[in-house]
């Protein structure tokens, strides 16, 4: 009887409560769907559980991670069945629940979406079926539904639950990214959202070699990428100025390669207990790590470590400067090789995910001949690890390898050698530098960053699409889009913040969301309400005059 008049009260209580100050389409990136029923609203309260199926488990408890500091409430975590008048509900769930969630409505959530058909511009197909649309949500996609009773993500893998949690997180007013409680009402904007990625590979790219990062701020970035659905994290491990992955077969890379750095610092590097501990720590956030040993060029640090690969033999200076071009491993030399499939091979051993990056950029010294016979040796090496090659462009000229992903880095999208390489099979990650760059200044007087590819603010990083933006190159070549960000001039934590808001979450929806939803007008006023979130988060952003931040 408590519990009924405690029920009662809560429900009076939100009639009389103001809307949800968040709209159901404010998410970032764009959902494919979004059907909002203003009558709907959910409001969580401190008696709220999370109900999860089996699958579903590590999912409810990282949400219920991200919702209890800001609210205080306990938020527990059960799979075992809740009494249908009791706490309030979220429900994750790989497929349909069997038993409906009290106040879920197939019928009139599917008349909201008629209505709203017309105002979605991602509508291409009609009315959805609400009732059946689990089927469809592929391996990332997830369906939201938010009632005065309850809110259910369903979706048909682990990753696309959690893709949901995050939907269900920015639709809590910004204050729920706060360390402590704070006294709020948590409404949540009623209606369903149907979403799934338009390309399966969305990414940023993380440069520890110019200067290194401790694990725990590539933790951090990982959290980044996770709350704007980014699903990779390329790692630049390896580069002139420093070594950053324990070898066991070349000890002397990391011992002696990682202790240096751009301008002169004690640089670092990952154990490969520490490199372990990225990769898990990303996998739980359904983040694939794509470690990149840079060659034949970008290699001081290496040569520093190991004459004997120098072509020369004589170990060059340790290099901190910001110079490129300059160094490469020696092509002639069979211990070369030796070195490559070694590296290559303890690297492919730490590493679940499908990629390997080669690098390949940039190696100036090496003839055109000598290096297309280096990439397609050092490319073989990769592939009999069971790994897939992945490389910056350049490696366009050399032979196809099964299934090999270029990643286009160029400032100009008539580029026929790599258009030629995707007719002969390679797929293509895109970087267009003067778009994703998330080194290149936002403004003239942007305090640290590049220009060589120019200025880039969020406005211009949001305004290209990824299927149409090479030349010859068909949408299907398209794997999808990362943002690198490379750290000559950038030093801390706060500072790859800096650089990476409020540019991420642009790149995010480009790779997320269907083309239909993209519109400069509505991003930039959907990005504004991330401001506070950032700020109650503690992240550090570029305050850009492109977005109308409240
Ligand atoms: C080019 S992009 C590089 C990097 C530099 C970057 C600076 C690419 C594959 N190579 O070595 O750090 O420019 O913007």
């Amino acid at each position: 009887a408590a519990d009924l008049a405690r029920t009662a009260e809560r429900r009076a209580g939100d009639l009389l409560a103001p809307p949800a100050p968040v709209r159901l389409g404010d998410v970032v990136p764009a959902p494919e769907r979004v059907l909002p029923d203003p009558a709907a609203d959910f409001t969580l309260t401190a008696d709220a559980a999370i109900r999860v199926s089996a699958a579903g488990r590590d999912v409810a408890e990282q949400l219920a991670d991200w919702l209890r500091p800001a609210t205080g409430f306990p938020l527990p975590v059960t799979d075992g069945p809740l009494p249908a008048d009791g706490p309030l509900v979220l429900t994750l769930s790989e497929a349909p629940l069997t038993e409906p969630l009290g106040g879920v409505d197939a019928a009139g959530a599917a008349g909201a979406a008629s209505a709203a058909s017309a105002a979605s511009a991602a509508d291409e197909a009609g009315p959805v079926d609400v009732a059946g649309a689990v089927d469809g949500l592929g391996d990332e996609g997830y369906r939201l539904d938010v009632t005065s009773a309850g809110v259910r993500i369903t979706a048909a893998t682990a990753a696309g639950l959690f893709h949901g949690a995050q939907t269900l997180r920015q639709l809590l007013p910004a204050a729920i990214d706060g360390a402590a409680p704070v006294a709020e009402r948590w409404a949540v904007p009623g209606g369903s959202i149907i979403d799934r990625p338009r390309f399966p590979y969305r990414g940023a790219m993380l440069d520890v070699a110019r200067h290194f990062f401790p694990v725990e701020d590539v933790l951090r970035v990982v959290d980044h990428l996770a709350r704007y659905k980014l699903n990779h994290l390329h790692l630049h491990l390896t580069d002139d100025q420093g070594w950053r992955i324990a070898v066991d077969s070349w000890p002397r890379l990391a011992e002696v390669g990682g202790v240096t750095e751009v301008g002169g610092g004690t640089g670092g590097f990952y154990t490969q207990a520490d490199y372990r501990r990225i990769v898990a720590y990303a996998a739980r956030r359904h983040v694939t790590v794509v470690p990149e040993i840079d060659l034949p060029g970008h290699t001081n640090a290496a040569l520093v470590a190991y004459p004997e690969l120098a072509p020369g033999k004589v170990p060059p200076p340790p290099y901190t400067g910001t110079e490129v071009g300059f160094s490469y491993v020696d092509p002639a030399d069979e211990r070369t090789y030796a070195f490559v499939a070694d590296v290559v091979g303890e690297v492919a051993a730490l590493t679940p995910g499908p990629w390997l990056h080669l690098g390949g950029d940039e190696a100036f010294k090496v003839p055109a001949d000598t290096y297309r016979a280096f990439v397609e040796r050092a490319q073989t090496i990769v592939a009999a690890t069971g790994k897939t090659v992945v490389g910056w462009h350049q490696l366009a000229p050399a032979g196809h390898v099964d299934g090999r992903v270029l990643q286009w880095w160029g400032t100009n999208g008539d580029d026929p050698e790599t258009a030629e390489a995707v007719r002969r099979g390679a797929r293509l990650i895109l970087s267009p530098g003067n778009r994703v760059y998330l080194d290149m200044k936002y403004a003239a007087d942007t305090p640290i960053g590049h220009d060589w590819a120019g200025l880039i603010d969020v406005h211009r990083a949001y305004d290209w699409d990824p299927g149409t933006h090479l030349t010859g190159v068909p949408a299907e070549a398209v794997l999808g889009v990362e943002a690198p960000l490379w750290t000559e001039s950038v030093t801390t934590l706060a500072e790859v913040e800096f650089m990476l808001f409020p540019r991420l979450p642009a790149v995010a929806e480009l790779g997320w969301s269907p083309r239909s939803t993209h519109d400069w007008a509505g991003f930039r006023e959907r990005l504004a309400g991330h401001g506070p979130r950032w700020t109650a988060a503690g992240i550090t952003f570029h305050p850009s005059p492109d977005v109308p931040w409240p």
